[in-house]
Parts: C-alpha cells; sequence; structure tokens
C-alpha cells in the first residue's frame, strides 16, 4: 500500500469505531452529526500525544496567558482537519461509510463564547500562538448558552438561546483533577476547566484554551436534600450553574450586571490559582520570579480583577508586603484596550464589590489610596487625582486600575492608539509614555484564506511554489508585481465567480433568495451599531431604488447588497435598522422593475461559519463607521485577503489597509477623524439632508407610508436619531453629512467593476499586499515587545 492509502484506510477504520462509540450505530446509519462527533473525537485522539508534549514543554520556561471573557472560536473540525494535512483523507474515510464531509462538516454548531471584534480577535490569536510555537494558554468562560441565535420574524430581529454543546462536544475535554474554588462572601463555586486543544499549521505544538465552567461545592447537599428543604437545594445547585450560563449580549457597551461581574471574578481567580500552582510545582514557593515567568494579556478591561486577585493571593495565601506583591503585579499586566467609546467603559457600583468580595474590595480600597499619594507626589492636581483614582464617585472603575497596574496599554490601530493617547487615555498617557504602544489587529490566514478559500489558496500555492505563504503571508507580496497579468486576472475573475456561485447556493438554500452570481457583491458584515452605520448603506441602496423607479432604463451595474448583523437584544435603534433593512430588502426584492439590477440579501443568524461563506464571495467591503469610532476592525482585512475592496471611511485599520495598498486601489470617502470636531460643531442635518439631491426623499421614505415598521414607531426613531436635536438625536454620527461622499464613491467602485480586468488587478493587490494584516504579525508583534516570549524548541 502506498503511504496515502495505508493512512486513509487508518482513519476510515478508526472513524467507524470512534462513530460507533458516540452513535452506538454503524457509521453508515449515523447522522451527519454523529458522524462529526465520531471524527472530531478521532481528532481528539491523532492530537492527544503532542498536545500532552507541548504543556509540559511550556509549563517549565516563561509563559503568556491571555485572560478574555470572549473567545468566538466558530466551528473546530475543519479547522484542525486542515492544520493536519488530512482534509482529503478524512474526505474518503467519510465516504467509505457512505457519508459526506461536507454534510458532516455543517452538522457542526459555532462555538459563539464571543460578541463580536474583540472576541473573534482573541481566536484569531489562538491560532497565530500555536502556529508560531508560542507558549500562549488562553483563559475563559465555558457558557452553556452562546451569542444568541437569531431569526427574523416579519423583518423584527428575535433572539434564541444557543445551546451549542447540548449535542456533546468532543473539542473540550473536562479536566477534574485541575478544578479550583473560587469564594465569593455569599457563595462558594467549584470551578472545573474544559481544555480545548488548539492546533497550529506546520507544527506539533498545541496550545491550550481552558475554559471554566461552574459547579455546586458538593456534588449533593445531604441534608438539605434529605429534609423539607429539598428543592431549595436544588436551587443553590442551579444558582451556581446560572454563573456561567449565559453569555451578555452587548458588544461594546457596559451593562452592570452582578452576574457578569462574578464571572469575571470566577474565571480569573480560577485561571489564577492553577498559574500559581502551576509556578511553584516547576519553580518552588518563592514567589519573587512569578513575573519572570508568567505575563497576562487582559483582553480589554473584563479580566481586570485579576489585579486585585493576584496582589490578594499573594498577600493572603503567600505572606508577601505590599511592596513585594504590588511590584510583581505591576510586572505582570498587560492591558488592551479595544473601544474609545464612552458607552463601553466599565464602572461598577462600589456596593456590588462590598456585596461579592470583601476582601478584593480592601485591596482595590488599599491600590486607590497608594494611587492619590504616589500622584499627589508627582504633583498631580487633587482634582485630576480624584478624576483617575480606581475609586470615584461611588463607583469602582476598571480602566483605571487597568491603566495603573499594567505596564503596558496597547491600542489596536495605529489611529486608535493615537487617539487613547490625545483623547480617553491622555491623563496617563502624560504619567506614563512609556506604557503605551500599538498593536495593529490581524486575522489568521488559515482560517481566513487557506480554510475558507480553497480555489484562491490553491492558486497562491501554486504561484509561491509552496504552501510556506499559509504560516508566512509576508511571501505573497513578491506576487503584487504580477498584478498587470492577464493571466492571473482571468484566474482570479474565475475563482471569485465560482465563490459568488457557492455562496448564491447557499443563500438560496439557507434562505429561499435568488441573486445573480455576475451582479457585484457588495457586503457589510459586523455588529449592528449606529457608529458602524448600517444605515448609510440601507439609505444607499433605498436611493438607488428611487433612481432606479424613477428611470428604468438607468444604466447600472447589477449589485447585491449583503448585510449580516445581530443588534444587542436591548438596543431599540440598532433592532430598528434591522428591521429597516428587512423592509428594504422587501420593496426593493419585490419589484419587478428592478429585476437584477438591485438586491438585497440579510444574512439570518450571522456568526462565524456564515462568514466563511460570504467573504471569498465579496467584491465590495463595506467599513464605513464614522472616522475615529471604529477602533480597528478586522472584517476589513479578511476581505482584502480574499480580494474585495475596501468601500470606506479613513477609520481603524481602513488606514493601514490603504497605506499598503495605495487610495487607488480602494475607495475611500467621508470626512476625517481630524475634520469632524469642527465640523461637528456647527453640523446642521437638515441642511445637509436638504443639500444632497434625493436624501430627503429618502429619510421621508422612513415615516411617509413607503415602508411599513409594523407600528413599532421604530422608523420614526430613525428618522429623530437623524433631523431632532438634543440627546438620542442630532445625527452624532454623522449619516446624513457622508452621505453624499459615500455614494459618490460607491457608485465609481460600481462603474469601475465592469472593467473586470483592472477591478481583477485591483484585488489581486489587495490579495498580495496583505501580510501585515496576519496576527502572525501582530502576534510577533506581541511576543517581542510585551511579552518577552520565545518559541518553544521541540
Ligand atoms: C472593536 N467589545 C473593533 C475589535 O480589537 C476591533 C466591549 C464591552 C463589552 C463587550 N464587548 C465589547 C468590544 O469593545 C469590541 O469588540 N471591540 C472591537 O474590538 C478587536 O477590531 O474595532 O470595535
Amino acid at each position: 500500500m502506498t503511504k496515502e492509502k495505508s493512512v486513509t484506510s487508518d482513519l476510515t477504520s478508526s472513524l467507524g469505531s470512534f462513530t460507533r462509540a458516540v452513535a452506538g450505530r454503524s457509521p453508515e446509519s449515523s447522522t451527519p452529526m454523529e458522524v462529526w462527533s465520531g471524527l472530531s473525537s478521532n481528532i481528539v485522539d491523532l492530537i492527544a500525544d503532542d498536545w500532552e508534549k507541548s504543556v509540559s514543554r511550556a509549563a517549565t520556561g516563561r509563559q503568556q496567558h491571555y485572560f478574555s471573557a470572549e473567545f468566538l472560536m466558530g466551528r473546530a473540525l475543519l479547522n484542525n482537519l486542515t492544520n493536519l494535512n488530512l482534509v482529503d483523507t478524512a474526505a474518503k474515510a467519510v465516504k467509505a461509510h457512505g457519508q459526506n464531509l461536507s454534510d458532516v462538516l455543517e452538522a457542526e454548531h459555532d462555538a459563539a463564547l464571543g460578541n463580536g471584534g474583540l472576541g473573534r480577535l482573541a481566536a484569531c490569536f489562538l491560532d497565530s500562538c500555536a502556529t508560531l510555537d508560542l507558549p500562549v494558554t488562553g483563559y475563559g468562560i465555558l457558557y452553556r448558552y452562546g451569542l444568541f441565535k437569531q431569526s427574523f420574524e416579519d423583518g423584527f430581529q428575535r433572539e434564541h438561546p444557543d445551546p451549542w454543546m447540548e449535542e456533546g462536544y468532543p473539542f473540550v475535554i473536562r479536566r477534574e483533577e485541575e478544578a479550583r474554588y473560587v469564594k465569593f462572601d455569599d457563595l462558594d463555586v467549584r470551578a472545573v476547566p474544559y481544555d480545548m486543544p488548539i492546533t497550529g499549521y506546520g507544527t506539533n505544538n498545541v496550545g491550550t484554551l481552558r475554559l471554566w465552567k461552574s459547579e455546586p461545592m458538593e456534588e449533593f447537599d445531604y441534608d438539605a436534600f434529605n429534609s423539607q428543604r429539598f428543592t431549595d437545594a436544588i436551587v443553590e445547585r442551579e444558582r451556581v450553574a446560572d454563573l456561567c450560563r449565559v453569555l451578555y449580549p452587548n458588544d461594546t457597551t457596559y451593562e452592570g450586571k452582578v452576574l457578569r461581574v462574578r464571572q469575571q471574578y470566577f474565571f480569573v481567580s480560577a485561571s489564577l490559582q492553577t498559574m500559581v500552582d502551576s509556578y511553584i510545582a516547576h519553580h518552588g514557593t518563592d514567589m519573587s520570579k512569578f513575573a519572570e515567568y508568567n505575563c497576562i494579556q487582559l483582553n480589554d478591561t473584563h479580566p481586570v480583577l485579576a489585579v486585585p486577585e493576584l496582589m490578594r493571593i499573594l498577600l493572603d495565601d503567600h505572606g508577601m508586603t505590599w511592596e513585594d506583591a504590588w511590584d510583581i503585579t505591576t510586572k505582570t499586566f498587560a492591558y488592551t484596550n479595544h473601544t474609545t467609546l464612552t458607552e463601553a467603559l466599565e464602572t461598577w457600583e462600589y456596593s456590588i464589590f462590598q456585596q461579592l468580595f470583601g476582601r478584593v474590595l480592601e485591596i482595590i480600597a488599599e491600590i486607590d489610596r497608594r494611587f492619590r499619594i504616589d500622584m499627589a507626589q508627582r504633583g498631580i492636581a487633587d482634582d485630576r487625582i480624584d478624576f483617575l483614582a480606581p475609586i470615584s464617585q461611588g463607583r469602582i472603575h476598571m480602566a483605571w486600575i487597568a491603566c495603573y497596574a499594567s505596564f503596558s496599554i496597547n491600542g489596536v490601530a495605529a489611529i486608535h492608539t493615537n487617539i487613547l493617547k490625545k483623547d480617553t487615555l491622555n491623563d496617563w498617557y502624560e504619567i506614563w509614555p512609556e506604557k503605551f504602544n500599538n498593536k495593529t489587529n490581524g486575522v489568521t490566514p488559515r482560517r481566513w484564506l487557506n480554510q475558507c478559500n480553497p480555489r484562491l489558496a490553491k492558486l497562491l500555492t501554486k504561484q509561491v511554489g509552496s504552501d510556506a505563504w499559509v504560516s508566512n503571508l509576508d511571501m505573497l507580496a513578491p506576487l503584487s508585481a504580477k498584478a498587470h497579468l492577464k493571466s492571473i486576472q482571468k484566474e482570479l475573475i474565475k475563482i471569485k465567480r465560482a465563490n459568488k456561485k457557492d455562496f448564491a447556493d447557499w443563500i438560496e438554500k439557507r434562505q429561499g433568495i435568488t441573486i445573480n452570481p455576475d451582479a457585484v457583491f457588495d457586503v457589510q458584515i459586523k455588529r449592528l451599531h449606529e457608529y458602524k452605520r448600517q444605515l448609510l448603506n440601507a439609505f444607499y441602496v433605498l436611493d438607488r431604488y428611487f433612481a432606479i423607479k424613477a428611470d428604468p432604463s438607468l444604466d447600472v451595474t447589477p449589485s447585491v447588497a449583503i448585510f449580516g448583523a445581530k443588534a444587542a437584544p436591548g438596543y431599540f435603534r440598532a433592532k430598528g435598522i434591522i428591521k429597516l433593512i428587512n423592509e428594504i430588502a422587501e420593496l426593493v426584492n419585490n419589484d419587478p422593475e428592478i429585476g437584477d439590477k438591485l438586491k438585497v440579501v440579510f444574512i439570518e443568524n450571522y456568526n462565524v461559519s456564515p462568514a466563511e461563506k460570504v467573504i471569498p464571495a465579496a467584491d465590495i467591503s463595506e467599513q464605513i463607521s464614522m472616522a475615529g469610532k471604529e477602533a480597528s476592525g478586522t472584517g476589513n482585512m479578511k476581505f482584502m485577503m480574499n480580494g474585495a475592496l475596501t468601500l470606506g471611511t479613513l477609520d481603524g485599520a481602513n488606514v493601514e489597509i490603504v497605506d499598503a495598498v495605495g487610495e487607488e486601489n480602494a475607495y475611500i470617502f467621508g470626512a476625517t477623524e481630524d475634520e469632524l470636531p469642527t465640523i461637528m460643531a456647527s453640523y446642521d442635518p437638515h441642511a445637509a439632508m436638504e443639500s444632497t439631491e434625493g436624501l430627503t426623499r429618502v429619510v421621508n421614505a422612513l415615516t411617509d407610508g413607503t415602508l411599513d415598521d409594523n407600528g413599532s414607531g421604530m422608523f420614526a426613531d430613525i428618522r429623530r436619531s437623524l433631523l431632532e436635536s438634543g440627546p438620542g438625536g442630532s445625527d452624532i454620527y454623522y449619516v446624513l453629512g457622508d452621505f453624499a461622499s459615500y455614494r459618490e464613491a460607491r457608485d465609481r467602485a460600481l462603474n469601475d467593476y465592469r472593467d473586470q480586468n483592472e477591478w481583477a488587478r485591483k484585488c489581486w493587490l489587495n490579495i498580495t499586499l496583505s501580510g501585515r494584516f496576519s496576527s502572525d504579525r501582530t502576534i510577533n508583534d506581541y511576543a517581542r515587545e510585551v511579552w518577552r516570549i520565545e518559541p518553544v524548541k521541540k
């Protein structure tokens, strides 16, 4: 037998065994879900030994720990098969059992343990750390329900629970013996870790994501169960299970829920305990070198309770002095900020901390007391000290604790870091400029190119001469010189057309909408937020609709406006915008006079796996936030890698994308971040509307009967947000002001698309010049400049 044949037959036979064990019947008569479970278990079996070795190798030297309340992992099976180079073998093995690999892959639930950008970034980072052989472990929460499932009813968003693990999930392993106890003043819980292996590409190194689950201290409270209090005992058990039951569905907004702060303390306390225990096991009980061996990255402020918790452990469990403990703590933590929106700033009511963890609050109070003395000695004015103190106005300020205790503070794109320095965190920057640094985000080219776009991956591999670009994306740069070649352009056009056909088939099957693969696919996928300006996009579509209606002979480039977005369940206006887009879709898609000229698609229940379908099919990438508001964006990078052109403002990482490809290879519009303060000071949205041709007609459509919000008042609210003055109004995201410039840029892009070869040339430049947006580059920067860790030698 040749090697390949024997590998296939091995996997065929083991897949049979694993599936039988899971399903209790032959793989031939199992459901795709059962075969998925069998194959996934089989994969864990294949990586188990490498995983074990990687974990023990990492434990001896300096390690990095990534603390995050969110990890938006998506699906795992295909990712692991790709990393292990087993996709073809698995396809054959599955087929040998009368099943089909793509059905099996489609059976997998997304692990949606995150809201959006921040959570997905954490997932990309873990992929890069594993691929780069870096000793990094992720720590988070095993939410029983991931981000809600979205459905549309009459065009309104409805939320449903997402019990993603209920059918079993072989990629997390319960580590009973590693359980820890976490104490609250009113509740003690057991924290049980579930470890997920993170395979890397082209390496035997396997990283770990440790997700904590809360359980009752004792399996049964026998006294209670044996007495009249049986139901009370059950209720108590459930109170503990509640702790990690649900992921809070807010993106870039803060909600002061007691359960949320419990979740935060729960996972950081358990994680620190295992880190400290591992340190002692390898380096002894002298804690003085803790920060030499351990560094913790705080993914925004959600894990900031780790600061007082590490102090507590060092003071109370290890008898250290305050000065020594503080010295170690401030050498351990590094903090990443992900948003400058004020509504995201995490502050907690003092009384909540009093109720939950008195000792931690005592420590925060001592940090506060010493902070005030420290600042006074630096000659800082009293009112400024009070503003920056960990405790002020009866609240605990998590970002201030993070800034004070961390040795590194970073933003996630150049423009964002500059805004932190000059504005959001300016006071801190003036005291400690050396703490500040920029780490522009990146995305993993494994999932977001190699895996989701196999046709393009094949072309790149052919052009590079090997698949080495998959773990070194800069290798694509020299290929940019081929952009002018007709042969390259032709192949690229063919690939994009095939991807668009795949997406059209997928969406037709999923939602019953027919779209033409020859139309321009114009895509905006991201959380629904006013600052991201999906409304601007929707207004363009309406305006275009009216223009075609007014002149049916208008020569337009056929296009499909594709949206994907979830709104926070309590965010009324964002839900109104979802309803609006669905109503526009209803109007446009059912008008025979419009036909293929314009279509609107709203991808229901947008998540990681639908993103993997639509990104390779996109022609235009909508990145249209009000300048200064989007910290970075990471979708913009995924589109670029897959050969879509950016239609965007000079915001977040768009600035660096344009810097990489040149302004002539993107469509940039709108007011810039430095212009906006002056503009907004005298901005009159009414005047902007009236002076922009067609815009009044569009805005009126909200309330003149053209569109129906079923009496919800949502569309009147949207109109108010633009035209009324005062809070909640005044068009604070400058939608009407930027409309003319946006329309011009989008029209120009649609027109340029007609020259297919020229368009393909630009796409090729975007693809080949996307190297710096690989999360491998980002992680190498963190590893060298912040974490100071080295790849672990094998
Ligand atoms: C930015 N989430 C993107 C991305 O850096 C950026 C905040 C509070 C509570 C819950 N979730 C959040 C965020 O702030 C967030 O996702 N921010 C995003 O982080 C990665 O690319 O511009 O909006």
